[in-house]
């Protein structure tokens, strides 16, 4: 499953050289079809998000996404306006005919790409019916009490609907050619309705991950070393995911053109959906340089500046480490504990406090981590934390003032004033009142919310287990803030990417990720980062970058090494961070930075593309894997578990 081209970077001063492709895009549409147009579940929304401005550059008004319409999303991000083409019009106003209600506009994003957005609720009436073609389509049988599989379903029935009618009318225009590209299993069942129904049109299904990966991973299963031994109709069933499962591997086997994601999710596909990708497609970003070279530099100190502020308020009473000297750690993303590594990164940190202890070093290491789960709002002490810092601002502010005006009179009366007596009691007592109020009784909390399960919630008991409670003597401090971070908040108003720039290292020590945008955006904001070589990206970098470790890309071995090892290894490139001197990081971050055209789509768009006339060059209708009742590879039909 090779790349469709050489990647190999030799040299990271410019971009690879490309042959012209001249694929005939003025003959063609292409459409892009997922859950996440619009609409921000995970990681899927950042590619088709960054990747749409190089696309509508290419395509043009021939290109197209489609996705569910949600009316907060639209109200937000989208700009209504009429279809550039009659055929687009006439497709929407036959399914408008029907009462389904589509919507169509301008996604207000870089690119500004057209988007046709199905309303799932005006069209659920259908389901049954639906439900039965799908059944008659390939013999899946989705339950009732499966919402999301049953949205799935209306949305590809839609789509497939859609495609029909814009093939209908589009040949009459002679411009025969259409490719459609569907993300993920819930955007799968439009593809393999369009097959069935022979639609003349060129397929392509992208895997961002598989849904068995996904559990087997979390259900902490030796997955990598027993990805041939698994019976994935019965693992399916017992997760009660097997209709799922079969929406997804009907839609693998229904596509002319397979891809995913990266090689390692590439290897996953072959075992858990029985199909080899013809093309892997890594993900890449919208990168924009600054026109100065040192101006992520500048961003990193303001953003950090304000992370100190809040690290101020959040440790009152106990701020007896230096902020000149404490770094900034952090892990993000979807709150899967050990998918996402958190339980490895929180015993490498237990480790980490014992060698900063016993080597007595003057770094403190504060931990940030934003996994969002159920919350009743921030704690009260987190917010008292802040209000304390404000009043000890406004105090000192005060003082200042007067201490100023005071002198200023002095001066103008050609005396310097007795330094001594320039402050009276009053203000001797406003600050000492505003120094008793930064006594507190408890430590500084591990988090900066209620959490609703917090009994049960894993990082917290693996942080009590191992005794990380910010203490005094602790050179690790930690920080749970399980909400996604926001410009709008009252404790840390940053924006998450604001946020990275303001940190100093990311740690995503995944178990299972079939690509992880999360290290990739740290890359190109020039912030160093820990990955593994279980990830995708982290296996792109170690395959396209010569010694990953200098350009500060930390790939952790959890393939080829124990948990303990693992974790080891991990402790071993945090401490090693930490005994970095300033010079020594700035000098990182610009390397960091550096690779980042590695990462754009200027450059991986050019991979992806090896898709499209992949795909526009299979013959349609005609093709064998036409009607999935001739495809030997879907799996057993039928006996849907009915959950
Ligand atoms: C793959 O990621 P996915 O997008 O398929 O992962 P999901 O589980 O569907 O989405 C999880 C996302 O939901 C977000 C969080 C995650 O990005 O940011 N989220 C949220 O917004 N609010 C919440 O309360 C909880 C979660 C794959 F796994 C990645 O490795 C790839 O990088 C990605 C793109 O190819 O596809
Ligand atoms: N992210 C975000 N806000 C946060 C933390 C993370 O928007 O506070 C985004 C982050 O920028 C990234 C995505 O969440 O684009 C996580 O994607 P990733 O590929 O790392 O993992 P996924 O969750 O999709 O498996
Ligand atoms: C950037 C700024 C410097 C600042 C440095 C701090 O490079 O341009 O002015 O001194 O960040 O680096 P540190 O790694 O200590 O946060």
């Amino acid at each position: 499953m090779p790349l469709s081209r050489s990647l190999s970077v030799t040299s990271l001063n410019g971009l690879p050289q490309w042959d012209e492709e001249d694929l005939p895009v003025d003959d063609l549409l292409l459409f892009e079809i997922s859950w996440e147009v619009t609409n921000k579940v995970g990681g899927i929304y950042t590619v088709i998000q960054t990747k749409a401005k190089i696309t509508s550059d290419e395509w043009g008004d021939n290109y197209f996404m489609i996705g569910p319409y949600y009316e907060q999303n639209v109200r937000t991000q989208v700009e209504i306006c009429d279809p550039p083409s009659h055929t687009i019009t006439k497709a929407i106003d036959s399914i408008k005919a029907s009462g389904c209600q589509v919507y169509f506009g301008r996604w207000l994003i870089e690119g500004s790409p057209y988007v046709i957005l199905f309303d799932i609720g005006s069209a659920a009436w259908n389901l049954n019916r639906w439900k039965g073609e799908f059944w008659d389509a390939c013999n899946v049988g989705i339950p009732f009490s499966d919402r999301e599989a049953n949205d799935a379903l209306i949305f590809g029935s839609l789509t497939a609907w859609f495609l029909k009618e814009v093939t209908t009318k589009h040949l009459v225009l002679d411009k025969p050619n259409l490719i459609a590209h569907f993300h993920e299993w819930q955007a799968g069942a439009g593809l393999v309705l369009s097959r069935y129904r022979k639609l003349p049109i060129a397929t392509i299904f992208t895997t961002h991950a598989t849904l068995l990966g996904r559990y087997l991973c979390a259900a902490n299963v030796d997955f990598y070393n027993k990805l041939d031994q698994f019976d994935i109709d019965v693992e399916a069933g017992e997760r009660q995911i097997y209709h799922r499962y079969c929406m997804e591997r009907a839609s693998v086997h229904c596509a002319h053109v397979f891809t995913t994601v990266s090689q390692i999710t590439g290897i996953e596909a072959e075992h858990m959906l029985k199909r080899t990708a013809d093309v892997i497609t890594p993900n890449g970003l919208n990168i924009k340089k600054f026109s100065a070279m040192h101006e992520f530099q500048n961003l990193h100190a303001m953003y950090k500046a304000q992370i100190q502020e809040f690290v101020r308020g959040h440790f009152y009473g106990h701020l007896d480490f230096n902020l000149e000297k404490t770094l900034f750690f952090f892990i993000a993303g979807r709150y899967e504990f050990s998918n996402k590594g958190a339980d490895i990164f929180l015993e490498a940190l237990s480790r980490l406090n014992f060698l900063l202890r016993v080597h007595r070093s003057d770094v403190t290491v504060v931990v940030f981590f934003i996994m969002p789960t159920k919350t009743n709002n921030f704690n009260v002490e987190t917010l008292k934390g802040q209000a304390v810092r404000k009043q000890l601002w406004d105090t000192a502010h005060t003082v200042k003032e007067k201490f100023g005006k005071k002198l200023y009179e002095a001066l103008l009366r050609g005396e310097i004033p007795d330094l001594n007596k320039i402050l009276d009691r009053d203000d001797a007592t406003i600050m000492k009142r505003a120094i008793f109020s930064t006594q507190r009784q408890t430590l500084p909390p591990v988090t900066t919310h209620n959490m609703v399960e917090d009994t049960t919630d894993p990082i917290l008991n693996t942080i009590r287990r191992i005794g990380l409670f910010n203490g005094r003597a602790d050179r690790v401090k930690v920080i749970v803030h399980p909400e996604f971070l926001s410009s709008t908040s009252p404790l840390l108003p940053l924006d998450y990417e604001e946020f990275v720039r303001g940190c100093h290292l990311g740690v995503f020590p995944s178990y299972y990720e079939p690509w992880g945008y999360t290290p990739a955006e740290c890359t190109v904001m020039g912030i160093p980062s820990v990955t593994t070589n279980l990830s995708g990206f982290g296996c792109f970098v170690q395959e396209h970058v010569a010694d990953p470790t200098a350009y500060g890309i930390y790939i952790t071995d959890r393939r080829f090494r124990s948990p303990d090892e693992s974790c080891n290894q991990l402790t071993q490139f945090l401490y090693n961070f930490c005994q970095q001197s300033r010079r020594q990081r700035i000098i990182q971050r610009n390397r960091t930075e550096r690779l980042s055209d590695l990462l754009d789509w200027r450059y991986l768009g050019r991979v992806s593309e090896e898709a499209t006339p992949c795909a526009a060059t299979q013959p349609r209708v005609t093709h064998p894997a036409a009607n999935p009742h001739n495809t030997h590879h879907c799996p057993t039909r039928g006996n849907t578990p009915q959950s």
